[in-house]
């Protein structure tokens, strides 16, 4: 397998995230978001480990985009934070939270970088959550003037723009399960907050587009390739369950389809905060979709789960080898499998994994870090990846989460995910194997 075989208009990346990298997390007028409320909150991060400085991204972004850089990637996804900008979500933009973006903006492209910019990626301003964040429907409003401002700002130079980051994710951990930020639980929070996000993503869409014409507008969704335990027919009833929540509850009704309360019949509750007319403002005809795919899950018909009816059998329960770091089973071939899945869809021009990657135990020895595993895990979904293209899927980029090992929410710095290794007591970085390679690959002809 080499980079020619993917064409010439195929897209490479890596993928970061504002609130995982940046650290600053009060510096030069920012005001605080859920995350670092919830962060500073004991008990609700793994180790008590704290996200203030974390790879300081904020004053050492000239050495990550050399990285990148140096690994011959061409594109670099990264978040902004909206309470950087905002510090109190709404209201006066912070000077100096928007000069940031601009330096980091524009040093990608002296690089020859294309800075791809995600609107989103989980830290509300906490000044909005006091006011019911998600779950209060101005947060359409506050997140289109917050859109606004920063396409006005970043227009000229940025193409490539994702409203949202894993709509799925940030609402059921964060809004359901409780154990993401802003920590509430149950439907009365979650289907308030899920409705909101998916109207979010049109209204910002749309918005987006007119700000910026030649704008290529986006939105990433997390997946996992669901397969059901066995052949018995609750457990198959209760993999497409899982399914309909885990793969399809955000995406179909921005493509017209509408909520699939058909296959999950608990989703009907959501209907309760939807307004006279949304049904027309769901949809949004977007440039791309990403997706975002570490493994599959297997699943079981279960009692005890209320709503779902399904659980997940968990890798290490399956003894099933290997597992990542996050317990995650390593299986190239979901990546396929979601590929396939999303260009069944047919009004989806173009699909880009926007996140693929893994978190191994690795060790800093002698200046190197060998992490075998992770150069494995690329190759193999990259393989896949390939497979999708060649039989005609919907797939035109990849890019690899992640740049530098970083804050990974509620499991604190334990697990790395980076081609950089980063020591977080010294902010000393090293290039790994895995980083070696993919510049390699992506240099090769
Ligand atoms: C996501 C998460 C990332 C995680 C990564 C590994 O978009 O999925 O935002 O921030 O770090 O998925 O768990």
């Amino acid at each position: 397998m080499v980079k020619a075989d993917f064409g010439t208009d195929f897209q490479w990346g890596v993928s970061s995230a504002a609130f995982q990298t940046e650290g600053a997390w009060d510096a030069d007028g920012k005001g605080p978001s859920i995350w670092d409320t919830f962060a500073h909150r004991k008990g609700k991060i793994k180790r008590g480990h704290c996200p203030d400085i974390t790879c300081d991204f904020y004053r050492r972004y000239p050495e990550d985009v050399a990285f990148v850089k140096r690994m011959h990637i061409p594109n670099f996804r990264f978040s902004l934070s909206w309470p950087r900008i905002l510090p109190n979500g709404i209201g006066k933009p912070n000077d100096k939270g928007l000069d940031f973006y601009d330096r980091l903006i524009d040093h990608c492209l002296a690089q020859g970088i294309m800075p791809w910019v995600t609107l989103y990626h989980w830290d509300l301003p906490q000044a909005l959550q006091d006011r019911g964040g998600w779950a209060n429907r101005d947060v359409l409003s506050w997140l289109s003037d917050y859109a606004a401002c920063v396409a006005k700002r970043y227009g000229d130079r940025v193409i490539h723009w994702m409203v949202l980051n894993e709509p799925t994710v940030f609402t059921g951990a964060g809004y359901f399960f409780g154990v993401h930020a802003p920590g509430l639980t149950g439907l009365r929070n979650f289907f308030p907050a899920a409705h909101h996000a998916t109207l979010a993503m049109g209204e910002v869409g749309r918005l987006l587009r007119l700000e910026i014409p030649e704008a290529s507008v986006g939105s990433t969704f997390s997946c996992s390739s669901i397969h059901p335990a066995g052949s018995r027919r609750k457990d198959v009833a209760a993999a497409k369950r899982a399914d309909t929540l885990i793969n399809r509850m955000f995406i179909e009704p921005l493509l017209g389809m509408g909520y699939p309360v058909a296959d999950l019949k608990s989703l009907r509750g959501i209907e309760k905060y939807m307004r006279a007319g949304d049904d027309a403002l769901l949809p949004f005809d977007f440039d791309f979709i990403g997706i975002q795919n570490y493994t599959r899950e297997v699943v079981r018909h279960s009692f005890f789960v209320p709503y779902l009816g399904a659980r997940i059998w968990p890798a290490k329960h399956r003894r099933v080898q290997p597992v990542t770091e996050m317990g995650w089973e390593v299986y190239p071939e979901a990546i396929y499998e979601m590929i396939k899945k999303f260009s069944a869809y047919s009004n989806i021009p173009k699909i880009y994994v926007t996140e693929n990657g893994a978190a191994f135990p690795d060790t800093l020895v002698n200046g190197r870090v060998s992490d075998d595993q992770r150069v494995q895990y690329l190759q193999s979904h990259i393989a896949q990846v390939l497979r999708a293209k060649r039989e005609g899927y919907n797939v035109h980029g990849y890019f690899v989460w992640t740049l530098t090992d970083n804050f990974e929410w509620s499991e604190g710095y334990h697990p790395r995910f980076g081609l950089v290794h980063v020591d977080f007591d010294t902010q000393l970085r090293t290039l790994k194997d895995s980083g070696k390679w993919y510049g390699q690959f992506l240099s090769s002809q």
